[in-house]
């Protein structure tokens, strides 16, 4: 039976998704090793060694309102009481999905579609889709955000200035909702920084460098962390030795980033942003890529190039963003600025 719903992103998705080995993850214990403090396992699981790379796709995907997700741990990102649509989209007909939440009503609308009424307390919360015959899963982490009304200032205390004025929508869909103030905001604290948001990145990789100690509050969208995966599986394919990207800076509150002297619509702002830089050898910068034994600007051009390469697939065309290299300077090392902004963008080239 043809998919015949299936657009050539998500064709291309199950490509990606088949290609990949089986992801049982054979050395993760049974207990979810994703959830809770101390998630370690999202950077490991599937290379305990540290050899290899595992991009722990399920075998299917669902989708999150309008973005899939092929992971076998990703996040949902949900205002208290909203209630978020979910389908299966990947492998089609005849796959039967086992589903459960921590909380909340996760209902079936369908053998292929859900709807989950996000509880009205802020929180961390689980949903879980099995599939019944391979007991291959999806284990969402499901973040009940703090509620903002438009104009807001802070939230639960936390600083965040003053949101520029949205351009004026010219377009339909994720362009003209693109540059307004996010609605709701995560809590993060020492408690749930380190929880995974996707395979291979934590919640804490993305809050802003403003203040000092916990909580902190964090924009992020499913887009960025769709994109990051993908550019991360990319990286380790071409040789380079990732198991996550250094987040240099992803949220960043307006009134910090007023104080970088930034452009005041920065995707940083709206949460689909990161600068990123491979350093798997922990030493706080971009690694070698190239191999010329210098850490210059040529590596961060060898790590643009690549994400352009996967920006460009089929895959990726609902995510296509801005891409801009930055030279090292006494600050800082080289690194790639890379968002999710939904059209292209290029600087730095
Ligand atoms: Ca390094
Ligand atoms: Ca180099």
């Amino acid at each position: 039976m043809k998919p015949a719903l299936l657009t050539v992103p998500l064709l291309a998705l199950l490509a990606l998704a088949t290609a990949e080995p089986p992801n049982v993850a054979p050395a993760a214990p049974a207990a979810s090793p994703e959830v809770g403090p101390g998630g370690a396992a999202g950077l490991g699981a599937g290379a305990p060694n540290g050899v290899g790379f595992a991009a722990r796709k399920s075998g299917f995907a669902l989708r999150i309102r309008q973005d899939v997700t092929p992971y076998s741990l990703f996040s949902l990102f949900a205002l208290p009481g909203e209630t978020v649509p979910l389908s299966l989209v990947l492998p089609g007909a005849g796959v039967k999905l086992d589903f459960e939440a921590s909380a909340g009503a996760l209902r079936a609308g369908g053998p292929t579609s859900w709807t989950w009424d996000a509880p009205g307390a802020p929180g961390l919360y689980r949903l879980r889709f099995v599939e019944s015959a391979t007991k291959r899963e999806i284990l969402l982490n499901a973040f009940v955000m703090h509620r903002v009304e438009p104009g807001a200032e802070s939230v639960g205390g936390y600083l965040l200035g003053k949101y520029p004025q949205a351009p004026k929508a010219g377009g339909a869909g994720r362009m003209a909702s693109a540059y307004q103030a996010p609605r709701g905001f995560v809590e993060v604290t020492a408690d749930n920084r380190d929880v995974p948001v996707s395979p291979h990145f934590t919640l804490g990789q993305f809050v802003c460098k403003q203040g000092a100690g916990w909580p902190k509050f964090v924009a992020l969208r499913e887009p960025l962390l769709i994109k990051l995966e993908a550019l991360l599986e990319a990286a380790n394919q071409r040789g380079w030795k990732a198991r996550t990207f250094h987040v240099m800076s992803g949220y960043r509150t307006p009134a910090y980033n007023r104080g970088l002297q930034n452009v005041g619509l920065s995707r940083h702002l709206y949460g689909d942003a990161a600068d990123v830089f491979i350093d798997d050898d922990g030493d706080g910068a971009m690694d070698d890529l190239n191999r010329d034994g210098r850490v210059d600007r040529a590596d961060a051009v060898a790590l643009h190039d690549l994400f352009a390469e996967v920006e460009a697939t089929a895959s990726l065309a609902p995510y296509v963003g801005g891409l801009g290299i930055y030279p090292a300077t006494a600050a800082h090392g080289p690194y790639v600025h890379v968002d999710a902004r939904g059209s292209r963008a290029r600087w730095g080239e």
